[in-house]
């Protein structure tokens, strides 16, 4: 999506900052990446329960609002970092489908030809530094690229995705300090969905709020509804803002809920099948649909076409990867070290 809107805005002046400062084309294909994480997600589970697929994944279904909102005001210069449960980051980034189910499915297709899987999908031309199966692994990184930028003098962001989990991790307050220190242009988000694996927030966490944690780095801090796109892009795009203007970093904690198990082993013993009922009633897609609906800014039959294309995306992104090439057994060692590189003869 485009760094600003590009357009007439979707909504008058009047209008909150979300539907003022974006296009009605920018808020359909927030809608449409939406659907798509949540299809590709559920194609992807799917994927696993008939076997085509091995080892784990993380899905975030019920997260979508975050991982999109987030991304929304960024271009392909921008970096993100993601994390374990990142899907929904690569495809709010402008990953595309295909790829990623190739990804999944081990083949040479793949956007890390196939030797990364579900938890290390990275997308170097849309800005995507990575997924990331270490637990607090993202926040140096995105720490790092900031710095990167602020040396060259760019205007670019990073933002780093991470989950409440993860702020209980040294490396998050190693990095939040530093990039205090240094001004640096980047955008902690966290992604609070109340868990890490079967430990509650609450017992796990001295804070109430995520976010009352940057009071001890000298930066803002702010508490959002994660399942509302809006609210989220909002809390983002003004971060996003101070940091181009070599303001610094920021926090935003986006409270949301994963409706399913924290990966494909999850019996949910931690937590109640009425919780969870109840964060279904919140989904943040049917809630943005209403929302696009009251701004006159899509039909209910403009919404259903852009659904049923992402169906047909979803499927034939599938097809594309049940399809693709599998890796040869000779090229097995090719991208594990630079040395087996070049030994193999691979181009750096
Ligand atoms: C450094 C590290 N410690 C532990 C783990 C095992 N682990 C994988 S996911 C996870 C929970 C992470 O919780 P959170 O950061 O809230 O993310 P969520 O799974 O809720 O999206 C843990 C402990 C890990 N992968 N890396
Ligand atoms: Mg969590």
């Amino acid at each position: 999506m485009a760094t600003k809107t590009t357009g007439k805005p979707a909504a008058g002046k009047n209008a909150r900052p979300f539907y003022a400062n974006h296009s009605a084309a920018q808020l359909k294909e927030a809608l449409r990446r939406m659907y798509l994480i949540r299809r590709f997600e559920e194609m992807a589970e799917e994927s696993y329960v008939r076997g085509l697929t091995h080892g784990t994944m993380h899905l975030s279904v019920g997260q979508e609002a975050t991982a999109v909102g987030a991304c929304m005001d960024l271009s392909n210069a921008d970096y993100i970092t993601s994390t374990h449960r990142g899907h929904g980051h690569c495809i709010g980034k402008g990953a595309e489908v295909k790829f990623m189910f190739a990804e999944f499915f081990g083949k040479e297709e793949g956007y890390c030809r196939g030797r990364g899987g579900s938890m290390h999908i990275a997308d170097p031309a849309t800005g995507n530094l990575g997924a990331n199966g270490i637990v607090g692994g993202g926040l140096p990184l995105a720490t790092g690229a900031a710095l990167a930028i602020k040396q060259r003098k760019g205007k670019d962001v990073a933002i780093c995705f991470f989950g409440d989990g993860a702020q209980n991790e040294g490396a998050f307050h190693e990095a939040l300090n530093m990039a205090a220190v240094w001004k640096l242009p980047v955008v902690y988000v966290c992604e609070n969905n109340q868990y890490g694996m079967s430990v509650s927030t609450a017992r796990s966490t001295a804070v109430k709020d995520v976010a009352t944690r940057a009071i001890a780095y000298n930066m803002p801090g702010v508490t959002v509804d994660g399942n509302s796109i809006a609210d989220v892009n909002e809390a983002v795009s003004a971060a996003i803002e101070r940091a181009r203007n070599g303001e610094g970093p920021s926090l935003v904690e986006c409270k949301t809920y994963r409706t399913k198990g924290h990966s494909r082993s999850d019996r949910n013993r931690y937590r109640s099948k009425e919780e969870i009922e109840e964060w279904k009633g919140k989904d943040p897609i049917p809630a943005f649909e209403k929302d696009l609906e009251a701004h006159g800014i899509a039909s209910r039959s403009e919404i259903d076409a852009i659904r049923e294309a992402v169906e047909k995306e979803v499927q034939d992104g599938f097809n594309f990867a049940t399809s693709g090439t599998n890796p040869t057994p000779d090229s097995l060692l090719r991208g594990v070290t630079t040395t087996d590189d070049i030994a193999m003869g691979v181009e750096a």
